[in-house]
């Protein structure tokens, strides 16, 4: 029989956890028994999944910038994916504006609705400001000085990914200062590590339908309040329509540019999107991002190394969508006289650096929220409020606006590929890999 493709067994173990996830739900113990004996293998997944995340941003880029040979053309790498990475991520912010400003789905929210989620999730938004209040205590350049770690061993531990970025720079362009016959020892290294770290992530990955499965059961056991859920479908859906139309926007930039199929591409990149969707969390997924778009996609490592490390960390364009129309949402509801287009202009310069200010963890989008918010003059009394309205549908959007900032990366990956004449055009992966449709 033909080996089943890789993105079908996930997708398989997917819908596997979310009926076995509402079937744990309905009776007694459910909960605690994938709690206890089920969650703990997603956990491990995602575990590993970070462990390798560090040492392939470093030897990806270490051993990508020294192939570049030349130092200017780091510039040119580096210019043209932070302008694409902001172009991108402001027409999803604009998008994210525009469905929510149309549809109105805060507008006419009854009292008694807005009363029970405060009593709900009152206590969950308390904590997300909390987080917010503790990112924003620093001076005003303090996130450029992070990027500069006074010890690499401590940001490896964290991990500070913009700082594993800036000190991986910093090694592979000396590697070109210095003469070859010093550098090629440690050149080898970083590339015999990369593809260490590479066979991990295959390695890694055959584990991934079974995990996706202890995942999903994990999210559909925190349901609890169905009723609510129904309350925020109009908001929700806005979120989801944004991103699907950020997705088609990538599908058509990748035709455009590369004259890929959006078939093609989402063939080979769904395993990432899927575990994307699965974890809630860019940073994890990162490893499994980085093989598919160098392996299936085609896309050079001296471009992949920089452009998705770099990407992960700053390039959340999903989660921008979402800050537009989360923020929109909850002043429709609650602060009405807030929704002027001064604000909605605000809203898309303060979601641009929110997203870049973003972990790539599960619900980081929500906590950079209340910098959007409070960039507007939102009144503090109703934060709780407003975030507690967001609250009950916020991690399935969260799986979903992930999908959306891995696939953004991709895309940016190919578009800086194409434009440096650094993407082959039919990749052929290495061995281990699923019989997707060539
Ligand atoms: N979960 C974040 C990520 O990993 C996105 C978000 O929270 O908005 O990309």
């Amino acid at each position: 029989m033909k080996k089943l493709a890789l993105h079908w067994k996930i997708i398989i173990g997917m819908i596997l956890g979310i009926i076995f996830g509402f079937l744990m739900n309905s009776v007694s113990g459910g909960k605690d028994f994938v709690t206890d004996w089920i969650a703990p293998f997603g956990k491990i997944f995602i575990n590993l999944l970070k462990l390798i995340a560090v040492p392939l941003i470093l030897a990806s880029l270490i051993k990508g910038i020294s192939d570049l040979k030349d130092i200017s053309k780091i510039k040119s790498m580096g210019l043209r994916t932070i302008g694409i990475y902001i172009g991108t991520t402001v027409i999803a912010i604009i998008i994210g504006l525009s469905i929510v400003n149309i549809v109105k789905p805060g507008v006419g929210m009854p009292e008694e609705t807005i009363e029970k989620i405060k009593t709900t999730y009152q206590g969950n938004a308390d904590v997300m400001i909390g987080k917010a209040k503790a990112t924003q205590d620093a001076g005003p350049l303090q996130a450029l000085v992070d990027v500069f770690p006074s010890n690499i061993f401590k940001s490896f531990a964290e991990p500070a990914m913009l700082q594993v970025i800036f000190f991986a720079l910093f090694v592979g362009i000396c590697l070109l200062l210095i003469s070859e016959k010093k550098a090629k020892p440690l050149i080898d290294f970083f590339d015999s590590l990369n593809e260490v770290v590479m066979k991990m992530v295959d390695l890694i990955m055959l584990f991934a339908p079974y995990a996706v499965f202890a995942l999903m059961a994990n999210v559909i056991i925190a349901f609890d309040d169905t009723t609510i859920l129904v309350k925020l479908l109009g908001y929700a859906a806005c979120v989801v329509v944004g991103l699907f139309l950020m997705i088609c926007f990538y599908m058509l930039l990748i035709k455009l540019v590369t004259k890929k199929s959006p078939l093609w591409f989402l063939n080979r990149f769904s395993p990432a999107q899927l575990l994307a969707f699965s974890t809630s969390s860019s940073a994890a997924t990162l490893p499994v991002t980085m093989e598919r778009v160098e392996e299936h996609l085609g896309v050079d490592k001296e471009v992949s190394g920089f452009v998705l490390p770099v990407g992960a960390t700053v390039n959340m364009d999903g989660t921008s969508l979402y800050q537009g129309i989360a923020a929109v949402f909850i002043m429709q509801v609650i602060w009405p006289e807030g929704l002027t287009l001064t604000n909605q202009l605000v809203i898309v310069g303060t979601a641009l650096l929110a997203s870049i200010g973003s972990a790539a963890v599960p619900s980081a989008g929500m906590v950079m929220l209340v910098i959007v918010l409070e960039a507007i003059g939102f009144p503090a009394e109703l934060l709780p409020i407003g975030l507690a309205l967001i609250f009950a549908v916020d991690r399935p959007l969260d799986m979903c606006r992930t999908v959306v900032n891995v696939t953004g990366d991709a895309t940016v990956s190919m578009l800086v590929a194409k434009s440096l004449g650094k993407l082959h055009d039919n990749p052929v992966p290495k061995e281990w890999d699923d019989n997707y449709d060539k």
